[in-house]
């Protein structure tokens, strides 16, 4: 039941006394033959799946739409402190299949449609992934936004709406091609538009003081090119609790829809083409990659998004309490998604100031007691920074108040090390040399109270290398904040049969209690227990094996293990290493040493940034040795190599239910987390993988007898990577000698010479900093004793159960009880139990 609340204006439900739309398979059925013929004006059900699928999302919404309405109510009474997550990703994925279970209607709706003729499975397929992230840094954001709902946390989503989210990946000739991603092409149903909450956000122009007859100093930016913020709500609802909680994407329009005075001059050309340019704006999603740094409509995103943001929530304030922002920093946190929208901690000074005319010490405190900054990488490569040329034609006031930022700090510093004149340079936000550039992680630390890493051994690392001198500075600023995933989505929707199976043997409160799992480590010996275990992955297996002939062709053996690493493709994740086992694999199967493998299928999926040519040469390679391997009769079924294509989402959710060997196979010190592997992990896979990110921690909750370890720890890699010689590694061994052979004799590459020259030359580099060769004979070793303990049918399957028992720690509920504890410190909204 939901609580209406006693606010002194009623709502209009309230007014009209309307009562709440029914939960049953008849009112959903109603409503959607509703928005099916009066709303989107069809006459027939048959065919146009589409259609049907937009009714019943309309049928959803107005039930979330109740709740949501009323979540609102509630947090603006209670007036309580609220965490805006800033983030340039949200991974969402499809939201139906999620909003169905978190409303408790699957089964109603099920039943509605089956009286249409349909299967609810073929309507989730008409639902486009909204796809607006790169990986796993907006997937978190997304898990992070179900577990906050859950859990009645007022936390609220900002992002963009990009017109194209991430790119989709097709496949020519073992090639990657990219095409657009245009998701919203046939409408997005979920959203609301917010035209009402517009912002205006400044570009270009310079800045100017004026100082008045009382002798303040104002300073002003002014002559800049405008460009309006439009909001789109998406509702993020609770599992089975009322909360419904905010995702608000922010989407660029021009100011005026057409320039009237540049029109009128008769220049309609120019006034065209300044309305696409503030369109521009958040028309693409950017991949991430090295050679996407630096460019200056990122730059304007980043921008976008963290002023929109924080202008909504002070205009929000302003309106609830007027001018005083005595305390504004209690009732607010800012948790910053790495340092993507890191300009925030200027921006919020510069409104703070130019704005709503508080002095900079009034501001400063504001700033530093509501942001928080996670970082999510270890590559110092891959820090962000930017050119302080194109800051100053670009945001010049934002970029004053970062030279004010930094003056202060650096004085700081000075007091702290006095006497030394190197650490200033080496701490300053802005890098002097070749070129000016400001260092965003820099400025993230100094303008927050709470720094965070993404695991135990990424936070470590990082207050001892990266960030070691500001962890000296400010040693409480630092802390862990382990990722998770949530078991919504990664076990109770994607793996409807293995959650069935579990709550019918230790109850269903493990959906929002995921320790309870525990409970299932006495069923771990059970023989019937593993047989229902057992035919459950099967029947996963099975489904994937259709989708896998369906997208590629292929057809798998799925009593085969599947073996299977799903990312983005990087050198530091090492698909190459995996690449090297399936060769050897096969060298060991035609020379006839393979009779004592156990069956498997290989299967890597990922996307490469368009412009990382190694990493696309690596799915050159992946797809060449696979065309090898999957027409050599001499295989006899014992060998197939996948390169699942256009890996998302979507295809993750019919993945990670049917793998059975997952690879984390990173080098050491170099996967900041990792969550994939918390959600095979969930779905009784288990982990073939290096002491790397939440590897470390996956391994330490399930124990050693039930996680294939391999490979050099981080203590170890600096010794071995001072006189790192593959060579010698290669020739010593003669399983890999006979493997580089096969490459380097042009096997998989006999009529397109040299197309894998650069990548096979990798393993060969004396400087490696991914050190592939150095981790080969642990790795072919761990796979060796991986394939043994799947032979033991009865062994695998109690090390499959054992990993779902022990992933409790890894549900995104966890963690944000952590960052609630520790960084947010946020009430609940009252919530229903489920
Ligand atoms: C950089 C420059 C220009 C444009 C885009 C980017 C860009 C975009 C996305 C840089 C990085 C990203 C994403 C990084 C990411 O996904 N990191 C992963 O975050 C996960 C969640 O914490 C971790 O589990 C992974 O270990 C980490 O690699």
């Amino acid at each position: 039941m939901i609580v209406r609340s006693e606010t002194d204006n009623p709502g209009d439900m309230e007014l009209l006394n309307l009562p709440l739309l029914g939960m049953d398979s008849e009112a959903i059925l109603a409503d959607t033959i509703h928005y099916h013929s009066r709303m989107l004006g069809r006459r027939t059900i048959r065919r146009q799946e589409h259609f049907l699928y937009q009714a019943l999302v309309h049928a959803t919404r107005d039930r979330l739409m109740e709740r949501w309405i009323e979540t609102g109510n509630r947090l603006e009474s209670s007036n309580g402190k609220r965490a805006c997550y800033l983030s340039l990703e949200f991974l969402m994925g499809r939201l139906l299949r999620n909003a169905l279970l978190n409303l408790d209607v699957t089964e109603a709706a099920d039943q509605a449609l089956e009286r249409l003729g349909i299967e609810l499975e073929d309507i989730h397929e008409q639902e486009h992934d909204a796809g607006l992230g790169n990986g796993g840094l907006g997937r978190l954001a997304a898990c992070f936004l179900d577990s906050c709902a859950t859990l009645g946390l007022p936390v609220r989503g900002y992002g963009i709406r990009y017109g194209y989210g991430m790119f989709r990946q097709r496949l020519e000739n073992g090639r990657q091609m990219e095409e657009p991603d245009a998701w919203l092409r046939e409408g997005y149903p979920w959203e609301i538009e917010r035209i009402e909450r517009a912002r205006t956000i400044k570009f270009g122009g310079h800045v100017i003081r004026i100082t008045d007859s009382m002798g303040h100093t104002h300073t002003d930016w002014v002559d800049t090119r405008d460009v309006l913020a439009i909001p789109f709500d998406l509702p993020i609802p609770g599992y089975q609790n009322d909360v419904v909680n905010t995702l608000r994407l922010w989407s660029a329009a021009a100011t005026d829809e057409f320039d009237l005075e540049e029109f009128n001059a008769g220049s309609y050309g120019d006034a065209v083409a300044a309305k696409n340019e503030a369109e521009n704006i958040t028309m693409v999603l950017y991949p991430n990659a090295e050679t996407e740094n630096g460019r200056e409509l990122r730059l304007k995103q980043q921008y976008f998004l963290a002023s929109a943001s924080l202008q909504d929530i002070l205009h929000d304030w302003v309106s609830l309490n007027g001018p005083d922002f005595s305390e504004f920093a209690d009732k607010h946190c800012f948790q910053l998604n790495d340092t993507h929208p890191a300009v925030a901690v200027p921006e919020l000074m510069r409104l703070l100031m130019d704005e709503y005319g508080h002095n900079w010490n009034e501001a400063w405190s504001i700033t530093t007691s509501t942001m928080a900054y996670t970082n999510h990488t270890l590559l110092p490569e891959a820090l962000e920074t930017w050119p302080v040329a194109m800051f100053e034609t670009l945001l010049p006031r934002v970029l004053e108040i970062i030279f004010e930022i930094n003056a202060r700090f650096l004085s700081e510093v000075s007091h702290h090390w006095p006497g030394d004149l190197d650490i200033l340079g080496r701490m300053s936000i802005i890098q002097e040399t070749p070129e000016k550039m400001i260092r965003m992680a820099y400025l993230a630390i100094v303008g927050s109270f709470s720094v965070n890493g993404v695991a135990e051994l990424h936070s470590r690392l990082l207050q001892q290398g990266l960030f070691k001198n500001f962890a000296t500075l400010w040693p409480d600023k630092f802390n862990n904040k382990t990722n998770g995933v949530t078991q919504r989505r990664w076990l109770a929707a994607c793996n409807p049969c293995l959650a069935r199976l579990i709550t019918r043997h230790i109850g269903s409160d493990w959906v929002t209690d995921l320790d309870l799992l525990e409970k299932l480590k006495p069923l771990a010996d059970r023989a019937d227990f593993q047989q229902e275990w057992s035919a459950v992955k099967q029947g996963n297996k099975d489904r994937l094996a259709a989708n896998i002939e369906e997208k590629t062709g292929i057809v798998v053996d799925s009593a085969s293990i599947f073996d299977v690493q799903v990312k983005r493709i990087h050198e530091y994740k090492r698909q190459l290493l995996n690449v090297l086992h399936a060769v050897h694999l096969y060298d060991r199967i035609q020379r006839g040493d393979g009779e004592d493998l156990p069956p498997r299928t290989i299967i890597i999926g990922g996307k490469a940034a368009p412009g990382y040519e190694m990493a696309k040469n690596i799915i050159k390679l992946i797809n060449n040795v696979a065309a090898v391997i999957n027409t050599d009769p001499s295989m006899n079924a014992r060998l197939q190599l996948v390169f699942y294509p256009d890996y998302n989402v979507s295809g993750m959710e019919l993945i990670c239910p049917a793998a059975d060997l997952s690879e984390q196979i990173s080098t050491a010190g170099k996967e900041a987390s990792g969550t994939g592997n918390m959600k095979f992990m969930m779905n009784g896979a288990v982990t073939i993988g290096t002491l790397d990110g939440a590897n470390v921690e996956i391994l330490e909750a399930v124990g050693e007898d039930n996680f294939f370890l391999f490979g050099l720890s981080v203590e170890e890699i600096p010794a071995m990577l001072q006189d790192y010689d593959p060579q010698s590694i290669i020739d010593a061994d003669e399983d890999f000698s006979r493997v580089m052979r096969l490459l380097e004799n042009g096997h998989f590459n006999r009529f397109e010479p040299h197309v894998l020259d650069d990548v096979i030359r990798a393993i060969r580099n004396p400087d490696d900093p991914w050190m592939t060769a150095a981790d080969f004979r642990s790795f072919i070793d761990a796979q060796e004793f991986a394939g043994r303990a799947y032979q033991d049918q009865q062994r695998w399957l109690r090390m499959s159960i054992l990993n779902t028992a022990s992933s409790g720690r890894f549900s995104t509920d966890r963690t944000m009880r952590d960052y609630n504890n520790d960084i947010w410190q946020l009430e609940t909204i009252p919530i229903k139990s489920p």
